[in-house]
């Protein structure tokens, strides 16, 4: 035993060693920003998972302990907790059937992790994302500032880059803002979309900024179409870290995030996506932009359909 004093290392535990679970962790480690704990009720895996990446360690030259386990115990003091468990929809198998799924192992995993690591941030990536993060919130019993949830990152990161595609220019030049659910009546916005600065309403005819439009609200459905089996992880990993990253770092990013709205954009007791301001005390603050009505309304036609989602959620885990 060493007569050294441990010292408390920044720790990201993520729950749900599936693929966007595993390649967050990748993501994680070897950008050096934190150690990671990968829990999955599957025995062995998150384990396996682990050794895989703590071994590739001398190649991609980062010190991150990796550990994989079953047990909450392992998560304890954990300063991001990162909930990506949950079920994909199996044949035969409602929305419904989906969401009272997810709902029970989002609860759990919350509470679990909560009673292990009561300061911790929660980022909640489980499917339907809106729903899951408001049920996540209610059952941590934390402030709402340190729960939210990664949609519009994504989201926005896809329009971002068909806007590259179509206009053949840098992807680090283009901005883009999605607001709302992470559904099919989220809410692009092409006036806050911008090609150095250069809003895309006036660069781009209508039609194709629809066309674009399209495909970003089609964006998970697509690569669904083309894989077959399993949905995107990539992507969304690299998002997530994106949020895991200016949590650590306190940079304060402005991003879309699902987040507790208390008045903002005219709604309330809703979690939704919006811009926010992350940084180490989570949600710091929420950017209002100037919508026009129609964009307002689209978003609030968004959140609507939020929550009717959360009320029937609240039901199901009422009547279990
Ligand atoms: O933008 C977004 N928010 C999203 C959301 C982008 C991509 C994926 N999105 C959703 O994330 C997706 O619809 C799923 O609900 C989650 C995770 O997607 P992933 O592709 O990683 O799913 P997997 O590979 O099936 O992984 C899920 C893991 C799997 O290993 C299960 O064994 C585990 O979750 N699981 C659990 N872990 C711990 N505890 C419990 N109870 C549990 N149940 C399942």
């Amino acid at each position: 035993s060493s007569s050294l004093p441990l010292c408390a290392s920044t720790r990201v535990t993520i729950i749900g060693a599936g693929k966007v679970g595993s390649t967050l962790a990748q993501r994680i480690a070897e950008k050096n920003l934190a150690d990671v704990v990968l829990l999955d009720i599957v025995a062995g895996m998150p384990q396996g998972i682990a050794l895989d990446l703590t071994q590739a360690r001398g190649i991609e030259q980062h010190d991150c302990r990796i550990i994989g386990t079953n047990d909450y115990v392992d998560t304890a003091n954990s300063d991001i907790v990162v909930i990506t468990a949950g079920i994909p929809r199996k044949p035969g198998m409602t929305r419904d059937d989906l969401m009272r799924t997810n709902a029970q192992i989002v609860v759990e995993a919350v509470q679990r992790s909560i009673a292990h690591s009561p300061n911790a941030i929660l980022i909640v990536v489980t499917n339907p994302l809106d729903v899951m993060t408001y049920l996540a919130w209610q059952a941590s019993g934390i402030p709402s500032n340190r729960v939210m949830g990664m949609a519009g990152v994504l989201d926005s990161a896809r329009f971002q880059s068909f806007i590259a595609m179509e206009l053949g220019v840098a992807i680090t030049d283009i901005t883009t803002t999605v607001l709302g659910g992470h559904g099919d009546l989220m809410v692009p916005l092409p006036r806050y979309s911008t090609v150095s600065g250069v809003p895309i309403t006036e660069i781009m005819e209508p039609e194709t900024i629809d066309r674009l439009i399209k495909r970003t609200r089609n964006g998970g459905a697509e690569i669904v179409e083309l894989m077959r089996t399993g949905s995107a992880y990539f992507a969304p990993a690299s998002a997530t870290c994106l949020m895991v990253e200016s949590i650590l770092y306190n940079q304060s990013r402005v991003v879309p995030t699902c987040a507790y709205l208390q008045g903002e954009y005219g709604l309330n007791d809703i979690y939704v996506g919006v811009p926010s301001r992350l940084g180490c005390a989570g949600v710091e603050s929420i950017v209002e932009l100037n919508l026009s009505e129609a964009e307002l309304s689209a978003l609030h036609i968004s959140a609507e359909s939020v929550r009717q989602n959360v009320h029937q959620a609240k039901e199901m885990l009422a009547a279990v």
